[in-house]
């Protein structure tokens, strides 16, 4: 009898596993909407990208919760908003923040399901998660990649710009030895390996197109420099910005665009970075082919986001730390068992979503706590409604509110900006001061988050903080000189 309840117990559990879909998890590191299906860039080649989002759920108008690597990830992974948790800088991680210690995690909540879980690459910003906690989140650590340098620099900046990651440029002379190859080289070795009597979920975080940006000539071959396509810029753009939109983005090892402009660097950046994504892309490739070979790619959710945008030159700024579209827009595509093919979903959604959304398609319980909202409607009718807008924060007190048609701005000292997107995609005119937007203002504002947390003890590398008595804004612990210029370079 009790032989026969133990075969029992081992038949329901291996059913109950059989029925949960196993997910591939695949992570880009500042890569905007410069992908094939999301129109950002009309030169970006993206086929293997371009192809998953054909047989799955592309999310047309998805945004991160926070501009910034540790910040946005830590969002994700945790479930809750930057403002609910205080964590905006590149430290802390988690796991340092009182609130989150116990918190259960994305990756965790798989691994105690009884997944067998593994993360290739960046999936936790680099070093945020110690040795002693990993094994908590995922069961096998891979490879992180790593390259060598080139012998010199190859982007020619001012010295004061003399940043190791402010790089771009032909490199290594071969696929294999680029990080983001031996990255999918990990994910792929832990795809034929998978057990056969488990779900797996399997992580694969992509390095590039994060700078520095490398990538081998025959992805530099695909955009001709004589015929590449730059950004468009309106000269005098942030001559109708709130200052405080400058101490968002105020000191940056990232260029602005006058320092490339005169370096004759703007063009070769753009095109590094367009090469990086299609490398990049051809190692979602890889990866993807992998999970055919696995026979079990009819019974796995694909999930593909980036981490948050960045700027080629829009607003005459390079780099992210902003809560404008080209910082906040990010590819996320679903496909896989459950969802709607060759679907496109222009709802706004965000990478919160992810999260409740991966719980329900697995079958595994709702929690309460988490701050997203489950896609299954979307990700079975492209055109369900939706009631949410998308927010972003960079720093307390600073949030982007992303409606299908607008966005509203609102930073630490008041001050706002509003884009009509279906007017004005670029978002060049800032329309906050027009009397007749009052009321539309007012509704979009409601939306702030109510609960708006300082930085976390530990909080450091692009912290802004604003003191409202004094009226004063700190950035990286020094007080602002708010009728100083942009900083340069
Ligand atoms: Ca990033
Ligand atoms: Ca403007």
């Amino acid at each position: 009898m009790i032989r026969f309840a133990f075969f029992l117990v081992l038949f329901l559990s291996t059913l109950l596993h059989a029925e949960r879909p196993n997910v591939l998890f695949i992570a880009i590191d500042d890569q905007n909407d410069w992908i094939g299906y999301l129109g950002g860039h009309p030169q970006v080649k993206t086929p293997n990208i371009d192809a998953l989002a054909a047989r799955g759920t592309a999310f047309m108008n998805a945004h991160c919760q926070a501009p910034l690597c540790n910040p946005s990830r830590s969002s994700l992974l945790t479930g809750l908003r930057p403002s609910s948790t205080g964590v905006y800088g590149l430290a802390p991680g988690i796991r340092e923040v009182e609130q989150l210690k116990q918190h259960v995690t994305l990756p965790q909540t798989f691994t105690q399901a009884g997944y067998a879980t593994s993360t290739h690459g960046k999936i936790y910003h680099d070093g945020s998660i110690r040795p002693r906690d990993q094994k908590a989140e995922f069961n096998e650590w891979g490879s992180r990649g790593g390259q060598p340098k080139p012998p010199v620099r190859i982007a020619k900046l001012p010295p004061e710009l003399n940043h190791p990651a402010m790089d771009w440029g032909v490199w290594p002379p071969k696929d294999e030895d680029a990080s983001d190859w031996k990255i999918a080289d990990s994910a792929i070795a832990a795809l034929e390996h998978v057990p056969a009597d488990k779900p797996f979920f399997v992580a694969c975080g992509f390095r590039l197109p994060h700078v520095p940006c490398y990538a081998p000539q025959k992805w530099f071959d695909l955009y001709p420099d004589d015929s590449l396509v730059l950004p468009k810029v309106k000269e005098d753009d942030r001559a109708d910005l709130p200052k405080f939109a400058d101490f968002l983005h105020w000191r940056l090892p990232e260029p602005r665009l006058k320092t490339l402009r005169e370096m004759n660097e703007w063009r070769p950046l753009v095109r590094a970075y367009l090469s990086c994504t299609s490398f990049m892309d051809s190692q979602v490739g890889r990866v993807l082919s992998a999970l055919e070979k696995t026979g079990r790619a009819d019974n796995t959710l694909v999930v593909l986001w980036s981490d948050h945008g960045w700027h080629l030159g829009e607003k005459l700024i390079t780099g992210k730390n902003t809560l404008w579209e080209r910082s906040t827009h990010v590819p996320l595509v679903f496909a896989g068992p459950g969802i709607a093919k060759a679907a496109k979903c222009s709802r706004t959604v965000e990478l919160l979503d992810i999260f409740p959304s991966l719980l329900a398609l697995c079958q595994m319980p709702a929690r309460t706590d988490l701050e997203g909202h489950s896609l299954l409607p979307q990700l079975q009718d492209p055109n369900a409604p939706r009631e949410w807008p998308a927010i972003t924060t960079h720093n307390q007190g600073n949030h982007a509110i992303r409606t299908e048609d607008w966005r509203y701005i609102r930073y630490a000292d008041g001050s706002e900006e509003l884009y009509d997107l279906k007017a004005d995609s670029n978002e060049w005119i800032n329309l906050a001061k027009d009397p007749a937007q009052t009321a539309r203002k007012a509704a979009l504002a409601k939306w702030i988050p109510k609960v708006d947390k300082p930085p976390v003890p530990g909080s450091k590398d692009r912290i802004l903080t604003y003191e409202p008595r004094t009226g004063e804004a700190i950035w990286e612990d020094k007080v602002i000189d708010k009728t100083a210029p942009l900083p340069e370079f």
